[in-house]
Parts: C-alpha cells; sequence; structure tokens
C-alpha cells in the first residue's frame, strides 16, 4: 500500500507579493474544478453533439490513395488498478489497428496510457479518431513534421461522439515521437488523466544500426501525478498557484505505474525516456554515478553517443540512452534518480526566496517542489545473457543548418504580464490569430531566439521547455545572465543538444537560439511553452507558414 502524501504548495504560498498575484490571475482565470479530470459525469453524448461524423475541418477521408497503416483511436474514459483499494479513474487512448501488421500498435497492459504505435518513415498513416470523453479534444502527434490540418490544432477540436480522420505521410526520420492532446485551456488535465502516447519512428538508416531491439528497447515515459486518499487523481489542488508555477505531483509514475522496476539481462538495452510530465524537470542520474550514454533525442539518433553526469529532461523531451548491464552480476539493482537542482532564478524575488530560503523550511521535506529529488526506477539485474551488441561509434549522419541561412532573427521574449499570466512577447494565445512578426515564409529558414527574462507581479523566473511545432530545429547557442547563473549551472550539464529538437528549456536568465527550416507545409501551427499549465493559460501562439 502506497502512503498518500498531501502537501501544499507552500513555500510558494507564504510569499506576500505572490499572493497578490495570484489574487489578480484568479480574477480571470476558469476554476480550477472545470479542470478536474475524473470520472464521466454524462454516460451518453450531449444532445448538441454531432453525430459521429467528421466535422467540416476534417475533410482527409477524401483524399486520393490508399494509406499503409490504419488505425482507430479513441479517447475514452476508463479504470486502472494502481494501488490496493480503489481502482483509479483515467482518461485513456485505446486504439485497434484496421489495416497493416498488429504490430503497428503495441498495447501496455494495466496502465494509463494508450497503446505504442510504431510505424516506418515513408508509410502513409490513417488515424480515425474518436472522442469518447466529455471535454473536446484533439491529437496532436508531438515532433512529426506533418500538414497543418493534420496537426492537432486546437482549431481542430472534437466533441464526444465526433471522429476526426487523420492522413499523413511519415516524412520524420526514426526517433521517439509522442502523441497527446491539444484543445485550448485543458491540454494540462487531459494530459494529467491519462491522453498520452508514444509514436515510434524507425527507417532504414536506423536499422542498419543492429541497436538493441524488441524487448531490450525500452520506451519510458516518466509522469508525476498527486492521488487523493481514495487512489483517485488530484489536479491543480494548489489552485491559481498550480497553474501560475505548473502543476507538480508528489508521485512519480513510469509507464504508468509507481515504483516501477524494470528486470534486465546482462547485456546492452536501449531505453527511450520521456518526460510527459505537466511541468515537472527531472535531473536524471544513476545512483552508482555511472555516466550516461546518449544516442538519440527529439529528433532521433545524435551522430555519435555523448556521454553526462546525468540528464536534463524537461516536459515534452526525449533521450535515448545506450544502458549496458553485462559487467552486473545477476541480482544486482540500479537506481536511476532524479537529483534536485534549483529551477528558479533572477526576478525581484530573488531564486532563493522561491525556494522557500526565507520562509523557513525551504525545500527539504516536500517533495512537490521543483527540483525536489526522487528516485525514478530500478532496474534489476536478473538473468544471464551473452549477446554483446556493440555501440556503433557512429550513429547518424545531422546536417548542421548553417547561421547564414536564416533569413532573419526573430526574439520570442517569456513573459508574466499581469493579470493575464504568461505570455510570448506579452501576448497569449488566440485561435487564429497570427501577428505581422508570426508569419514566415515557406521554403526560408529562420533563427528564433527565445530569451527568458519574465519575471513580475512578485513571481519569480521560472524555466519554460519551448515547443515549435513542424520541422525540427537545431540548438545554436545559449546564453546565461548573471542572475540566473546557479539555477543554470545546477542542470546545464545534462542539456543534450546536439542532434534535431523540437522542444528546448530555457532557463531564468536564459537567451536560447534555434534555427529552422519552414518548408513543405503552409498554413497555421503552434509555438508554446510546455509547462502544460502556462500553455493553457495561453502561452502559446500561432506562427503561419504563407507560400
Ligand atoms: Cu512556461
Amino acid at each position: 500500500m502506497i502512503e498518500k502524501k498531501h502537501l501544499t504548495r507552500r513555500a510558494f504560498l507564504r510569499l506576500g507579493g505572490a499572493g497578490l498575484a495570484v489574487a489578480a490571475l484568479a480574477a480571470c482565470a476558469p476554476s480550477a474544478d472545470v479542470l478536474t479530470p475524473g470520472p464521466d459525469p454524462s454516460p451518453t453524448p450531449k444532445p448538441d453533439a454531432a453525430p459521429a461524423t467528421a466535422p467540416a475541418s476534417a475533410t482527409t477521408a477524401a483524399k486520393p490513395g490508399k494509406a499503409d497503416v490504419e488505425l482507430a483511436l479513441t479517447a475514452t474514459p476508463t479504470t486502472v488498478s494502481l494501488f490496493a483499494g480503489a481502482a483509479t479513474q483515467v482518461w485513456q487512448y485505446q486504439g485497434e489497428v484496421l489495416k497493416g501488421d498488429p504490430s503497428h500498435l503495441q498495447p501496455l497492459p494495466d496502465t494509463y496510457l494508450g497503446p505504442i504505435i510504431r510505424i516506418k518513415k515513408g508509410q502513409r498513416l490513417r488515424v480515425n479518431f474518436t472522442n469518447d470523453i466529455a471535454q473536446e479534444t484533439i491529437v496532436h502527434w508531438h515532433g512529426l513534421h506533418v500538414p497543418a490540418d493534420m496537426d492537432g490544432h486546437p482549431r481542430f477540436a472534437i466533441n464526444r461522439g465526433e471522429s476526426y480522420q487523420y492522413d499523413f505521410q511519415i516524412l520524420n526520420r526514426a526517433g521517439t515521437y509522442w502523441y497527446h492532446p491539444h484543445p485550448h485551456g485543458i491540454t494540462g488535465p487531459q494530459v494529467y488523466a491519462g491522453l498520452a502516447g508514444f509514436f515510434l519512428v524507425s527507417d532504414d538508416e536506423e536499422q542498419a544500426l543492429g541497436l538493441p531491439s524488441g524487448e531490450f528497447d525500452i520506451p519510458l515515459v516518466i509522469q508525476d501525478r498527486l492521488f487523493d486518499a481514495n487512489n483517485q487523481l488530484a489536479y491543480l489542488t494548489g489552485g491559481m498557484m498550480d497553474r501560475m508555477m505548473g502543476f507538480l505531483g508528489d508521485q512519480i509514475l513510469v509507464n504508468g505505474k509507481p515504483d516501477f522496476t524494470l528486470d534486465v539481462a546482462t547485456r546492452p538495452y536501449r531505453l527511450r525516456l520521456l518526460n510527459g510530465s505537466n511541468s515537472r524537470i527531472y535531473k536524471l542520474a544513476w545512483d552508482d554515478g555511472s555516466p550516461l550514454t546518449v544516442i538519440g533525442n527529439d529528433g532521433g539518433l545524435l551522430e555519435k553517443p555523448v556521454q553526462r553526469p546525468y540528464i536534463t529532461l524537461a516536459p515534452a523531451e526525449r533521450v535515448e540512452l545506450w544502458v549496458d548491464f553485462s559487467d552486473r552480476p545477476v541480482g544486482s539493482q540500479i537506481v536511476l534518480q532524479s537529483l534536485p537542482f534549483i529551477s528558479e532564478g533572477g526576478g525581484m524575488m530573488g531564486g532563493g526566496m522561491m525556494r522557500g530560503g526565507m520562509m523557513g523550511g525551504g525545500m527539504a521535506g516536500t517533495t512537490q517542489e521543483q527540483g525536489a529529488a526522487f528516485d525514478i526506477l530500478t532496474v534489476r539485474v536478473v538473468k544471464e545473457s551473452t549477446e554483446r551488441p556493440r555501440l556503433p561509434q557512429r550513429l547518424s549522419t545531422i546536417e548542421r543548418i548553417p547561421a547564414n541561412e536564416a533569413v532573419t532573427t526573430r526574439s520570442v521574449a517569456l513573459t508574466m504580464r499581469p493579470p493575464t499570466g504568461w505570455t510570448l512577447n506579452g501576448r497569449t494565445f488566440e485561435m487564429t490569430a497570427v501577428a505581422a512578426e508570426e508569419r514566415v515564409k515557406l521554403g526560408t529558414t529562420e533563427i528564433w531566439e527565445f530569451i527568458n527574462n519574465g519575471s513580475g507581479m512578485g513571481v519569480g523566473m521560472l524555466p519554460h521547455p519551448i515547443h515549435m511545432h513542424g520541422q525540427q530545429f537545431q540548438i545554436l547557442d545559449r546564453q546565461i545572465d548573471r542572475a540566473g547563473r546557479a539555477a543554470w549551472e545546477s542542470l546545464s550539464q545534462g542539456f543534450v543538444d546536439e542532434g534535431w529538437k523540437d522542444t528546448v528549456l530555457v532557463m531564468p536568465g536564459e537567451r536560447v537560439r534555434v534555427i529552422r527550416r519552414f518548408a513543405d507545409f503552409t498554413g497555421l501551427f503552434l509555438y508554446h511553452c510546455h509547462n502544460l499549465e502556462h500553455e493553457d493559460m495561453g502561452m502559446m501562439r500561432n506562427f503561419e507558414i504563407v507560400a
């Protein structure tokens, strides 16, 4: 039986100045209970719901030609047994292969997570998505380069009983991508309630490497959750403070399970880690101090393996590890931990106060703060193996986008604007609006710089994981100011900035420049903070690719 903790966000709530900010924000925000996930109150479709046909926006059924793989995917309420006692009410993606090999969907038993979708680059995928939950929703394929109407933009959200037809070709290289909801204002509670799954792409280049596969290639999603005394998911229990800071749970679940253990043989493994948490950042390290060997991140394999003493993994980021258990005796175990770190910095309040330095108590004793230490999972070495696949010293070829290919540099300030909340250049999300500075010419390359100097209203500066929809980008450089340096140095050795990225953590006081191409598809796409509470508050904007 797992002991339940009922912790409050006390360190923050004691901030007098922040209290005012919270009151100001609360006055213009929807109440928390509207967003609380839980059992479906109405088992039948709403009377005003449209019949179960594709809405006018989803006209892809008429696309000519046949898909290679066709899936049915449904978001639906269900229950899972996570703890002794009451089952936990969750929302879950449930899938079925309608056309193609059954191995395109890999169900995960006894978890709230959606099935793993496995597909090969170049294949054409159709997904008939049906909404069976009591909120509007839509599916976003995180990290995939797809047309605007296939990307899960919130304007395509469908009501309960409605369906949306996806039909697109896989253009991405082999990599660890994922899918999750993207309706405006309620993405956080829907992901939290269980709606998320892996989307794994393979290609010929990757398959030729002979990396560990099958049962030795293990996707692992890390999520923090908070449960009430009746085993039910609790969300936004800290009210507006949770929205301002981002919701943090006090218990780690891996692949939807508490106290996750992984039984391995004495041989190398490929572990794919996804931070599927709403706002928690992890500083991942082995408890015996072994370095981590990274072979891939958001957009697939790196050029060559790199080592890190620990891995910094912000919400939505992925890393792929090569982990060799060959030298470990059967019967031994090793724990993957998240080490403590400093998350806030700069700003008028200063990082120390945010962490409770002046409040007494600090963050010691509460696991519910950003930067708290956790055990993530335990690996148990349970059997001998003589298989010794070799780690390739060259994994892939990554063409660096030359900086001088960029036709312009755009600056995006990550700021707090009273009473609205977190913004991008002072703006919050508008469903179809695009500012002049958010229009990009099709076929061009641009540098975007994300500048985190956004304190205000008594709130210190927070880290923001910034995600761009569409093509993957490359990280050009980072600059950190003096005020943010302590927090930055507590995480910076764990950044994996090599390779292709779709999400980048921008620390307090930091400026990060990324370069990307805007090719193939016109239309509205999103860039936003992947702290899901920030996103739901409107820290998201459209950019439009115009011909
Ligand atoms: Cu944010």
